[in-house]
C-alpha cells in the first residue's frame, strides 16, 4: 500500500515559471544502457529575484552541472527523485548539464525508449524529464536544436524535428545527425528516433507553391503497407489548406512506426511517431476499420502541426484546447472522405460508450478539469470525444461563414502562442459578437444533460408548442448544475409526405424545415404556427448536443421516424431508441423468468430498412444492427448481463427468421466484386454483406457454420477473414477451431494480424472464454510489455460484456491480475486498463462486491503507481 498518497495539481494554483529557457542544444550519444545526454539552455529570469530555478527530471544520473561555463557549488544545486533545483542564480545565462539514462530497461514507454531495436521517444505529457532536467511545461517554448550520435551500422537512420541541418561519419563506426527546429515549442513536442528504417517517399507542394519531402519510416519488409497512410497524409495536408486556410510550414514532414507506444499516435513536430497499429495496411492484414482509422490518426496527428504545435496549450488543465479541436478536424475530414451521416453514426456510438459511461460513473470529470494527480489519465474521452461535440456545438450556434471567422481569428492572434481553453471561446466571441458566458459551461460541468421534449399540437389554432427541459444530474466534486446553452436542431416529419416550416410565432417570414432552437433556460417553450397537420418531432438532429434527448413516442411513431425522418442521424436514432425499448423489455422479461419475445413493429421496421439497403450499404449496415450489449447495460439497473446477451441475441434471430430469405438474397448479391479497394463505397458494401452474414447465421446451426466457414475461407481481404471468424467464434462447433488453427497459421508472423486472432477468442460469448483468455496469455505472441498485445487480448476481453461480468468473478480477477501485474511494467496502460471496472455500481450487489473486491487488492498492492492509484481510488470512493 501507498504511504505517501500522491499530491494532487489544481488548475487554480498556476502560474508563470520564474525562469525562461528560450533555446535549447542537446547532443545525445545512444546506447541501450548508458545514453548521455548534453544540454545547453540559455535561460532568462521573468520571476522575483531571487527566485529559484526548479527544474523536473526523473530517473536521470546527473554528471555535469555547470552555469555560465562554471561549475556550481553544491550550496547553490539540490537534486532528489523529481527535481533539481539551482539557486544564487544571475538573470540570464548559459546552463549546460550532463544526464546519463538507460533506455533498454524504460518499460513505461515514456521518455527515450527501445523499440523492437529502435530508439525512439514519448514526451507527452511529461516524458521529457526522464531525458534530460528541463521546465518540462508546456508553456516554456524553445527553440531546440539535436545532434545525435550512435553506432552507424545499428542505428543508420538518425531522426529529430525540424530540418536537417548537418550529418557525417565519426570514428569507431559511429556518425551523427544534426537537427534544427526554428519553431519554438514545448517539451513535450520533442522527438528522437534512431534505428535501422526503411522508408517511402513522396512530395507535397503546399498552396503558396512550396514543396515539402514527406516520409514514412517502418522496420524494413513494411514499405508497401505504408503508403495507404502517404496517401492519407497528402489528402490530410490538402484538406487543411482548403478547410481552414492551414500550409504546413517545415520542408520535410516524417512519420515514424513503432510496435510499442501506449496511445495511437504522437504529434512531435516535424516528426510524428506512430503506433504501427494506426499506420500498416494492405488489403490482406487490414480490415477497412483499419483502413479509415489510420486516414483518421493520420489526419488527426498531421492538424496537430497548427492546433497544438504553433499554437499550444499553456498547461495541461488546456488539454482539450488541442485535442477536442483536433478531433473535430479530423472527424469532419473523415466526413468529406467518406459518408458524413455514418461518421456521424459512428462518432456518435464511441461517445456514448465511452464517454456518456465516463461521465456517468467515479470518474467523471469536466472537459476542462480541474484537479489532476496524474494528467496522464486525462487523455479521456471527456477531453478528446466530448472536447470534440463542444466546438461541434460551437460551429452549430455560429454557422460555417462565423466558425471560420473565429479560427481565422485565433490562428492570427495566438501563433506561437501557449495558450488557454478562454482564448479560444473569446475568438468566437469576438470573431462573431456573440456572449457565450453561458457556454462555457460545458467547459466547466461534467456529467451528461438530459433534455426532455414535449409537444402539444392544437388542429384548430394549428400550433404545436414544443416544450424542452435540460437537467444535469450531480456528478464528483459538483453536486449543484446550472442550466448550459444547448443548441437543438430539430424538424417535422409529416405524417403526409409534405415538408413542414418552421415558423415560431412572432416571425413574420415563413421558416426553413429545420432550424435550431437555443435552449438556455431550465425549461423553454417554442411555439410553431401554421403547421398544417400533426407532425412527428424529430429532435436533436445530427445529434446536434453530446445529450440524452429524451421524447415520448410510440413504436409506431418511432419506426415512422425511422423510415422518413430527413436526417439520417434521426432515422438511424429511431431505430436505436426503437430497438433500445424493445430489447430492455426483453431482457427484464427475462428477469422475470417469461421467454423474451421481439416486437413485431421493430422486425417489420427492419424489413423496410432492408428493402431500401441498396441505396446506401454503409447506412443500411448501422441501421440494421440493434445497439451493443455494452450499450444496452447503460439503460438497465442493475445491468443484467445474461439478460441482455439472450435477449439482444434472441432479437436478431427473430429478424433472421422474419427476413431470412432477404437477407440471403443480399449476401449473395454483395458478393466480392473485382479487386480489393479500400474506399468508402467498397467498404460500406463489404459492411453490409458482413452484416447480412451476422443474420444468416444466427441460428448457429450446422448450416450457419458452414456458411461462416466458407466465408472465412472465400475472403480475399482482411475484413470479410474477421466477419467469418467472428461469426465462428460464436458457435460451438468444429469449423471454429479448425479456422482459427487456419489463421494463426497463416499470420503466425504478423503480430498485428494475430492480435485479431487474439481479440476474437477473448470477444467469443463462449463459456470457455476465460480460460481461452487464461491460455492467451501464455501464448508466444503475448508480450505484456506491448501494449498493443494487451488491449487485443485484456482490453478486448473487458468489453466482452458476458464473459466479463460471468457471475464467479473469474472474469474480474484475470482483468484485474493483469492490471496489477502490468502496472509494475507501463503504470499508464495499467491504469486505462483499470477502467474496466468504472462501472460497478451498475451491477447487483454480488458483482459490486466482486469489482470493489479488484479494486480494494489493487489499491493494497506495494509500490502501486500514481496513476492506478488515482484512478483506482477515485473509483472505489
Ligand atoms: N497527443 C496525442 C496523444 C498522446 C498522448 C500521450 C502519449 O503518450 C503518453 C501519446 C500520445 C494525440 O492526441 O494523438
Ligand atoms: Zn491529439
Amino acid at each position: 500500500m501507498r504511504t505517501d498518497e500522491p499530491r494532487a495539481i489544481n488548475l487554480k494554483d498556476y502560474r508563470a515559471p520564474d525562469f525562461r529557457i528560450d533555446t535549447i542544444a542537446l547532443d545525445f550519444a545512444l546506447d541501450p544502457d548508458a545514453t548521455r545526454v548534453a544540454a545547453k539552455m540559455h535561460v532568462k529570469r521573468t520571476g522575483a529575484k531571487d527566485a529559484a530555478l526548479v527544474l523536473t527530471g526523473e530517473k536521470l544520473k546527473l554528471l555535469g552541472l555547470r552555469v555560465n561555463n562554471a561549475d556550481v557549488s553544491p550550496a547553490n544545486y539540490k537534486v532528489d527523485d523529481e527535481t533539481l533545483t539551482l539557486s544564487g542564480l544571475p538573470d540570464e545565462f548559459t546552463l549546460d548539464t550532463l544526464t546519463e539514462i538507460v533506455p533498454a530497461a524504460n518499460t513505461t514507454l515514456e521518455g527515450l525508449y527501445v523499440s523492437k531495436g529502435i530508439f525512439c521517444t514519448q514526451c507527452e505529457a511529461e516524458g521529457f524529464r526522464r531525458i534530460t532536467y528541463y521546465l518540462d511545461r508546456p508553456d516554456n517554448l524553445a527553440v531546440f536544436t539535436t545532434r545525435i550520435e550512435a553506432d552507424k551500422g545499428k542505428y543508420p537512420v538518425l531522426l529529430s524535428n525540424g530540418n536537417l541541418i548537418k550529418s557525417g561519419d565519426l570514428d569507431g563506426g559511429r556518425h551523427f545527425a544534426a537537427w534544427h527546429d526554428p519553431f519554438p515549442k514545448p517539451s513535450y513536442l520533442f522527438a528522437l528516433v534512431a534505428g535501422d528504417l526503411g522508408h517511402i517517399e513522396d512530395r507535397f507542394t503546399t498552396m503558396s507553391g512550396r514543396k515539402v519531402d514527406l516520409r514514412i519510416y517502418v522496420e524494413h519488409g513494411n514499405e508497401p503497407r505504408a503508403t495507404y497512410a502517404m496517401d492519407s497524409l497528402k489528402r490530410a495536408m490538402k484538406w487543411d489548406e482548403e478547410a481552414y486556410g492551414r500550409e504546413y510550414d517545415l520542408d520535410i514532414f516524417m512519420i515514424v512506426a513503432v510496435s510499442a507506444f501506449n496511445f495511437g499516435a504522437m504529434e512531435n513536430k516535424g516528426l510524428n511517431i506512430f503506433n504501427d497499429k494506426v499506420l500498416l495496411a494492405s488489403p490482406d492484414t487490414a480490415t477497412d476499420d483499419d483502413y479509415a482509422r489510420i486516414e483518421g490518426v493520420v489526419a488527426h496527428e498531421y492538424f496537430h502541426n497548427w492546433t497544438g504545435d504553433r499554437i499550444t496549450c499553456r498547461d495541461w488543465f488546456q488539454l482539450s484546447l488541442k485535442e477536442g479541436l483536433t478531433v473535430f478536424r479530423d472527424q469532419n475530414f473523415s466526413a468529406d472522405m467518406r459518408s458524413r451521416g455514418v461518421k456521424r453514426i459512428e462518432d456518435v456510438k464511441v461517445l456514448r460508450m465511452r464517454q456518456f459511461q465516463e461521465d456517468a460513473g467515479p470518474l467523471a470529470h469536466p472537459v476542462q478539469p480541474q484537479s489532476y494527480i496524474t494528467i496522464d489519465n486525462f487523455y479521456t474521452a471527456t477531453v478528446y470525444e466530448k472536447g470534440s461535440e463542444v466546438i461541434g456545438m460551437l460551429n452549430t450556434l455560429v454557422g460555417p461563414e462565423g466558425y471560420r471567422k473565429a479560427t481565422d481569428l485565433y490562428f492570427a492572434r495566438h501563433d506561437g502562442q501557449a495558450v488557454t481553453i478562454e482564448d479560444w471561446v473569446k475568438c468566437f466571441e469576438d470573431a462573431n459578437g456573440r456572449d457565450l458566458s453561458q457556454f462555457r459551461l460545458w467547459y466547466r460541468q461534467s456529467g451528461t444533460p438530459t433534455i426532455r421534449a414535449e409537444g402539444a399540437y392544437d388542429a384548430v389554432t394549428k400550433k404545436y408548442a414544443l416544450t424542452l427541459k435540460q437537467s444535469l444530474p450531480s456528478t464528483p466534486g459538483q453536486p449543484d448544475k446550472r442550466p448550459m446553452h444547448i443548441p437543438v436542431r430539430m424538424g417535422f416529419v409529416a405524417k403526409s409526405a409534405r415538408g413542414i416550416p418552421l415558423t415560431l410565432e412572432g416571425e413574420n417570414a415563413i421558416g426553413l424545415e429545420e432550424r435550431v432552437l437555443e435552449l438556455t433556460e431550465a425549461e423553454q417553450r417554442f411555439v410553431f404556427v401554421d403547421v398544417p397537420e400533426e407532425p412527428l418531432l424529430s429532435i436533436g438532429r445530427g445529434f446536434s448536443a453530446p445529450a440524452h434527448f429524451e421524447v415520448k413516442a410510440s413504436a409506431a411513431d418511432r419506426a415512422a421516424l425511422m423510415a422518413r425522418d430527413a436526417d439520417p442521424f434521426n432515422r438511424w436514432e429511431a431505430g436505436q431508441a426503437l430497438a433500445t425499448n424493445v430489447l430492455i423489455e426483453m431482457a427484464e422479461t427475462e428477469h422475470s423468468g417469461i421467454a423474451p419475445r421481439a416486437d413485431a413493429i421493430y422486425v417489420d421496421a427492419i424489413g423496410e430498412v432492408l428493402a431500401k439497403a441498396e441505396a446506401d450499404h454503409a447506412f443500411a449496415a448501422e441501421m440494421l444492427m440493434p445497439p451493443s450489449e455494452g450499450e444496452l447495460a447503460l439503460k438497465m439497473q442493475p445491468a443484467d448481463p445474461v439478460a441482455i446477451h439472450d435477449a439482444r441475441n434472441a432479437l436478431i434471430t427473430a429478424i433472421a427468421a422474419a427476413h431470412g430469405e432477404t437477407f440471403r438474397t443480399l449476401y449473395d448479391k454483395l458478393g466480392p466484386a473485382g479487386t480489393f479497394t479500400p474506399d468508402a463505397a467498397s467498404a460500406g458494401r463489404r459492411r453490409l454483406r458482413n452484416v447480412c452474414l451476422r443474420y444468416v447465421t444466427a441460428a448457429e446451426t450446422e448450416d450457419s457454420a458452414r456458411i461462416a466457414d466458407r466465408h472465412y475461407r472465400s475472403a480475399t481481404n482482411m475484413t470479410d477473414m474477421i466477419a467469418g471468424l467472428a461469426a465462428l467464434v460464436r458457435m460451438d462447433r468444429p469449423e471454429r477451431d479448425a479456422a482459427f488453427v487456419h489463421f494463426h497459421d497463416r499470420f503466425a508472423d504478423n503480430p498485428l494480424v494475430l492480435d485479431k486472432w487474439m481479440s476474437l477468442q477473448a470477444s467469443s460469448p463462449l463459456p470457455e472464454t476465460i480460460a481461452t483468455v487464461r491460455k492467451l496469455m501464455t501464448h508466444p505472441a503475448y508480450d505484456i510489455k506491448n501494449p498493443n498485445r494487451v488491449r487485443a487480448l485484456i482490453g478486448a476481453f473487458s468489453a466482452n460484456h458476458l464473459r466479463f461480468h460471468e457471475a464467479d468473478g473469474s472474469g474480474y480477477a484475470t482483468v484485474g491480475d493483469v492490471v496489477r501485474a502490468l502496472d509494475s511494467i507501463n503504470p499508464m496502460v495499467a491504469a486505462r486498463m483499470a477502467a474496466a471496472f468504472e462501472n460497478w455500481r451498475r451491477y447487483d450487489d454480488k458483482r459490486q462486491a466482486l469489482m470493489r473486491g479488484e479494486l480494494e487488492t489493487t489499491l493494497k498492492k506495494p509500490g502501486l503507481s500514481s496513476n492506478l492509484f488515482e484512478v483506482a481510488s477515485k473509483m472505489s470512493g
